[in-house]
């Protein structure tokens, strides 16, 4: 019998077929496990929490004895928290700055909050025919900027509240409500400084399409909060009457709590949207806030170099990922962008000063550095190129120590510009007030710390133990004006 093959073409047909459906499905299951990794390992949402002029110890869970913030303080009994935690510039834009491109104001050249009125910055709006505040800008073009850093990995990004450089698109952010300068009320914000006090709707909104969108989100909520004007609710501010605090401070601790309910808000709706778990969440003050009962704030807060301006506390919360600890370890805001960097599994464009906390905050390992820097500078930039023009200050905490030096940069028309040249030493766990000056008892140590700042970076345009006289101050500050139209409405 001869051996027709026909009976055997369709055969072997269908085996071809049944090999390549099973290859394909095989295939096509693999594809589908590899989306599932993808899913799974999708990086985690960031959400940078940053409240404006709070002093750090205006928290329940920093122990104040009135204020009351129970959402921060369920937030930082879920994360790890350093109670001593720094800016190194206490100052909105540049601890904003600072909080964008993982740099020192000295190095990202935005040192203040605008251009002074000086010939230099004259000069370099003449050269170039461009308003100065549009180079003061244009920094962030030189230096980059986290949202664009986070954008190569995928993630969308939403800007609300503070932002100082230009529209949020300047930022690299994807969404946002700031359209900024030259537009109009465009210095800090504009549209942005409603989110907060005006609700968290646009913020919730994004954060629900990103979620849909399967994109991992970058939020910078920066709300004007609780920074004046101090305008808390009623249902607030009545509580802080009826405890028997000053109206004025009564206005500014109902702040405190009005924001935190703003941040409750924002946590509960990441919980509830089911992203909790694959978001890092991390808080920070830009700078620090003591009110007094005459309206203002206490020259050793905002702005100046003392713990009252300096310090806060920075959390980090990401529920399964890092364990919630209480850490004796000093940080910095300069570690937060190589820290969120790594979360995200971004590549860094560059060294940053800061450091990359992810394996301690995972591990629980200690952090090998006791040493922070921080530098302060006249709120008007005297010119916007050359940072050491307008540098006050220089300070290093090592381990307990803290030691403050003056520098001549010029102060401009500063409300408190410094008062003397002296170099000042503080043990800041004996003296957290510092107020006793210990340079003359230890001047080893004192010289010892002064050589930790000229390893950071030598101010070699200036002097130290030197400083400059401000300019008197002829016009009255915005608080001063709004409490004096407050007193005036009926
Ligand atoms: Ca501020």
């Amino acid at each position: 019998m001869t051996r027709n093959s026909a009976p055997n073409a369709p055969t072997l047909l269908t085996l071809i077929i049944l090999v390549m459906k099973t290859v394909g499905y095989v295939v096509l299951l693999a594809f589908a496990a590899s989306l599932a990794t993808a899913a799974d390992s999708q990086p985690p949402n960031i959400v940078l929490i940053l409240s404006d002029d709070q002093s750090y110890t205006d928290y329940s869970f920093m122990g104040h004895a009135a204020i009351e913030t129970p959402n921060l303080d369920q937030l930082a009994s879920e994360s790890v928290v350093f109670r001593r935690g720094y800016v190194p510039t206490a100052l909105c834009r540049p601890a904003l700055m600072t909080l964008a491109t993982g740099l020192y104001s000295h190095q990202n050249k935005t040192t203040g909050n605008d251009p002074a009125q000086t010939a230099a910055n004259a000069n370099y709006a003449k050269d170039q025919n461009k308003p100065i505040k549009e180079l003061l800008i244009s920094h962030i073009d030189q230096t980059g900027a986290l949202p664009q850093w986070l954008a190569k990995q995928g993630y969308v990004s939403h800007q609300s509240g503070k932002w100082w450089e230009g529209s949020f698109q300047r930022g690299g952010f994807t969404d946002g409500m700031t359209q900024g300068f030259p537009n109009p009320r465009g210095r800090h914000g504009d549209a942005g400084l409603k989110i907060g006090r005006g609700g968290m709707q646009p913020v919730l909104e994004f954060i629900d399409q990103s979620v849909a969108d399967k994109k991992p989100f970058f939020v910078w909520y920066a709300p004007f909060m609780p920074h004046t004007p101090h305008t808390p609710p009623d249902r607030i501010l009545k509580k802080y009457i009826a405890k028997g605090v000053q109206e004025r401070i009564a206005k500014y601790y109902a702040m405190c709590e009005w924001f935190d309910e703003t941040c409750g808000t924002l946590v509960k709706h990441i919980d509830e949207c089911g992203a909790g778990n694959n978001t890092l969440i991390v808080y920070v003050t830009d700078n620090g806030w003591i009110q007094t009962e005459a309206g203002s704030y206490a020259p050793r807060s905002k702005r100046s170099p003392y713990e009252g301006g300096t310090r806060t506390p920075i959390m980090f919360r990401w529920p399964g990922t890092i364990a919630p600890a209480d850490r004796p370890e000093l940080c910095s805001s300069i570690d937060i962008v190589p820290t969120m960097l790594a979360a995200a599994g971004a590549d860094a464009p560059h060294d940053f000063p800061g450091l990359n906390l992810l394996p301690q905050l995972k591990s629980g390992q200690q952090i090998d550095r006791n040493t922070l820097f921080g530098e302060s500078f006249a709120h008007d930039i005297a010119d916007i190129n050359k940072p050491q023009a307008s540098l006050l200050y220089r300070w290093v905490i090592r381990g307990n120590h803290k030691l403050l030096l003056t520098y001549d940069g010029a102060p401009g028309k500063m409300k408190y510009p410094p008062q003397d040249g002296e170099a000042k030493l503080f043990n800041l766990k004996t003296d957290p007030g510092e107020e006793e000056n210990l340079a003359s008892q230890e001047p080893a140590l004192a010289q010892e710390l002064s050589q930790l700042l000229e390893d950071w970076y030598v101010p070699n345009e200036r002097t130290a133990g030197k400083f400059a006289q401000a300019e008197a101050v002829t016009r009255k500050s915005p608080q001063r004006n709004a409490d004096r139209k407050k007193r005036k409405q009926p």
